[in-house]
């Protein structure tokens, strides 16, 4: 079954940062998930421009950059100059007072376009941008954090999402809590991606390869 999965860099070693990039890749990650956070938009610190930027000019795979951040058209610009074409940025419209606007200037600058969706925000009030972007985060924790705990609400949308996707020609994606059984659950319905975090990749016995090696062995 084709499904990507994506490595949320929050939750690597920062005390080897080419190292964990470097074993990912070798262990078969399709991209570098990077959670950059403003402490207003969510209540944490996590990443930022500086971390984004060595990631992108460490890795030969895409990153896609998740901005838990306000008012991110104010300056978005420095994101987007550190990026290549073809990597992802996600907004989340409840940050932004004209979130389609936000949305053009990563398409203008040659990347792909994308929304992340808060547990408590509805499909209604974002109906109009699911025409502009190319890939839909659907978070299935409150975001902020690694290591939460999954919340079930989010499953009805990701089921009206799956029913919508195709005629407004966007993918979706899974971010938060993401374990195996999701995955066998979300892959076959059509869920394009999985971040992995705390729950599935990061601090586990097992090395990133053979993890990894496992997931896309699961049996649908
Ligand atoms: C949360 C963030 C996510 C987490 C990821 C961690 O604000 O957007 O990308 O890093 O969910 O995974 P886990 O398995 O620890 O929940
Ligand atoms: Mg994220």
């Amino acid at each position: 079954m084709d499904f990507e999965l994506m490595a949320s860099m929050m939750c690597a070693n920062y005390g080897n940062l080419e190292k964990e990039v470097k074993d990912l890749e070798d262990g078969g990650i399709d991209s570098f998930h990077i959670d950059i956070m403003d402490g207003r938009f969510v209540p944490n610190f996590a990443m930022s421009l500086n971390d984004m930027a060595y990631i992108t000019s460490a890795a030969k795979k895409p990153v896609d950059v998740h901005l838990m951040i306000e008012h991110p058209n104010n300056n978005i610009h420095i994101f987007l100059e550190k990026l290549r074409k073809g990597d992802t940025v996600y907004i989340h419209p409840e940050a932004e007072y004209h979130p389609s606007t936000t949305l053009q200037k990563i398409i203008n600058a040659g990347m792909t376009p994308g929304i992340a969706i808060n547990p408590g925000t509805s499909i209604e009030t974002v109906m109009e941008m699911l025409v502009i972007v190319k890939k839909v985060l659907v978070m299935s924790v409150n975001p902020g954090n690694a290591g939460q705990m999954y919340l079930p609400y989010v499953g009805k949308k990701i089921s009206r999402l799956l029913a919508i996707k195709d005629e407004m020609h966007f993918e979706i994606y899974w971010d938060g809590a993401c374990s195996a059984d999701k995955i066998r659950q979300y892959a076959p319905k059509g869920v394009k991606g999985f971040v992995l975090g705390t729950t599935l990749l990061f601090g586990q016995d097992a090395s990133y390869k053979e993890t990894l090696k496992d997931i896309r062995k699961l049996k649908f």
